[in-house]
C-alpha cells in the first residue's frame, strides 16, 4: 500500500482570518466575526444550489410527486440567508443587497461599525443549467459620526468609491465552492470548500493575475450596440497584426466564473456600456467595485467605459450601473489605449 502524503497543517479560512486580526493590534475583533458569518452564508447557499439542482432533476424525469411545498426561487432564498447571516453578525449596521430596493438598516445594532453591499446569487439565470454562479461582496467601514443608538443611517453611507472598501470578494458555487477574499492593501487569498470538514481551505495563496493572455470575455451579441472604439478593441484582439496569434474567446455569461478564470489564467473580462444599455449592465457597487478591488490587488486592472480607474467611481445611488473591463495588465492597458486612440 502506497504512503499518502496527507498534509496535516491545513489553513482554514477560520484561522486565517485569526492569524489576520493578530496582525492589527487595533482589531476590536468585530470585522472577524463578521466574516465569520458571511462564511456560514456562502455555506449555506452553496448547499441550497445543490440541493435545488437535485429537485431540478426529479423534475425533469417526469415524477409528479411534488409535495406541493412552496418552492421558493433560489434568488429569494440566497438573498434572506444573506440578509439573515449579516443581522445575526450584529455587526452590520447597513445593508445593499441587488435583491432590494432600498438600503436594509440594521437598527437594533446601533453600534455596528459595517456596511456590506453584495449580489446575492449573481448570474442567476444560468442556475438551471447547473452553471456556475456566485456571490459578490463588499465591506465597507461606517465612520464613527453615525455610529451609535440615535445616530440614523441612510443609504447615502454607503455611496462611496471602492477605494474605501475595507474588504471584498465572492463566491463561487462550481464543482466545488471557491472564496477568493482581499482586503485593502493586503493581497487575494482563494479558499476551497472541503464538503467532508465543512470548511474553505487555502488553496491559492496571495494569487496574481499572470500580465497578459490571449482570452477575451464578452457578450459579442451586444457588439451592434458598441461603441467604435469597442467594436476596434475587439475587432484587434480576433484579426492581429501579420504574424500574431488571435485570442480565445470565453464567455459563460455568470460574472463571477468569467472573473474567476480570468483571474487564474489572465486575459480580459468586459461587459461595456453601449446603445441598448448605456450607463453599462453591472452594478457598481456590489458588482464592479469589489471585482475591481480585487483585479487590483491581484496585480490586474479594472476601468469603466471612459477608461477611468472604477475603483475611483462614487455611485449616486445604490443600483448605479457602469461599463466594466477588467483583468491582466497588459490586456486592460491595451483597451485603454485603444479607448484613448479613438478620444
Ligand atoms: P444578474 O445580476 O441579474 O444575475 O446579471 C448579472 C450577470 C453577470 O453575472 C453576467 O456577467 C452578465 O449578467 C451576463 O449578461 P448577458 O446575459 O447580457 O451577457
Ligand atoms: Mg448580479
Amino acid at each position: 500500500v502506497g504512503q499518502e502524503n496527507i498534509n496535516t497543517d491545513i489553513i482554514t479560512l477560520t484561522r486565517f482570518l485569526t492569524e489576520e486580526q493578530t496582525k492589527h493590534p487595533e482589531a476590536t475583533g468585530d470585522f472577524t466575526l463578521l466574516c465569520h458569518s458571511l462564511q456560514f452564508a456562502f455555506k449555506s447557499i452553496a448547499y441550497y444550489i445543490r440541493r435545488a439542482t437535485l429537485i431540478n432533476l426529479t423534475g425533469l424525469a417526469g415524477s409528479s410527486n411534488t409535495t406541493g411545498d412552496d418552492q421558493k426561487k433560489l434568488d429569494v432564498i440566497g438573498n434572506d440567508v444573506f440578509i439573515s447571516a449579516m443581522k445575526g453578525s450584529g455587526r452590520v449596521r447597513l445593508l445593499v443587497s441587488e435583491e432590494e430596493d432600498q438600503a436594509i438598516i440594521f437598527d437594533e445594532h446601533p453600534n455596528a461599525r459595517y456596511a456590506v453591499v453584495c449580489d446575492p446569487i449573481d448570474g442567476s439565470s444560468n442556475l438551471d443549467a447547473g452553471v456556475s454562479v456566485g456571490t459578490i461582496f463588499g465591506i465597507f467601514q461606517l465612520p464613527d459620526e453615525v455610529l451609535g443608538p440615535n445616530k440614523t443611517v441612510s443609504a447615502k453611507d454607503i455611496l462611496r468609491s471602492g477605494t474605501e472598501l475595507v474588504a471584498s470578494g465572492f463566491t463561487m458555487y462550481g464543482a466545488s465552492a471557491q472564496l477568493v477574499i482581499t482586503m485593502r492593501g493586503g493581497s487575494v487569498n482563494g479558499f476551497t470548500m472541503e464538503n467532508s470538514l465543512g470548511e474553505f481551505i487555502l488553496t491559492h495563496p496571495n494569487m496574481q493575475l499572470p500580465p497578459k493572455r490571449a482570452i477575451y470575455s464578452v457578450n459579442e451579441g451586444n457588439s451592434v450596440y458598441w461603441d467604435d472604439w469597442v467594436n476596434d478593441y475587439f475587432h484587434s484582439l480576433k484579426f492581429p497584426e501579420e504574424g500574431g496569434k488571435p485570442y480565445s474567446a470565453r464567455y459563460i455569461g455568470s460574472m463571477v466564473a468569467d472573473a474567476y478564470r480570468t483571474l487564474l489564467y489572465g486575459g480580459i473580462f468586459a461587459y461595456p456600456a453601449d446603445k441598448k444599455s448605456p450607463k453599462g449592465k453591472l452594478r457598481i457597487l456590489y458588482e464592479c467595485a469589489p471585482m475591481a478591488m480585487i483585479f487590483e490587488n491581484a496585480g490586474g486592472l479594472a476601468v469603466n467605459s471612459r477608461a477611468e480607474r472604477l475603483l475611483s467611481v462614487v455611485p449616486e445611488h445604490i443600483h448605479d450601473r457602469s461599463g466594466v473591463f477588467l483583468g491582466s495588465k497588459d490586456e486592460v492597458q491595451k483597451a485603454i489605449d485603444v479607448y484613448n486612440k479613438h478620444h
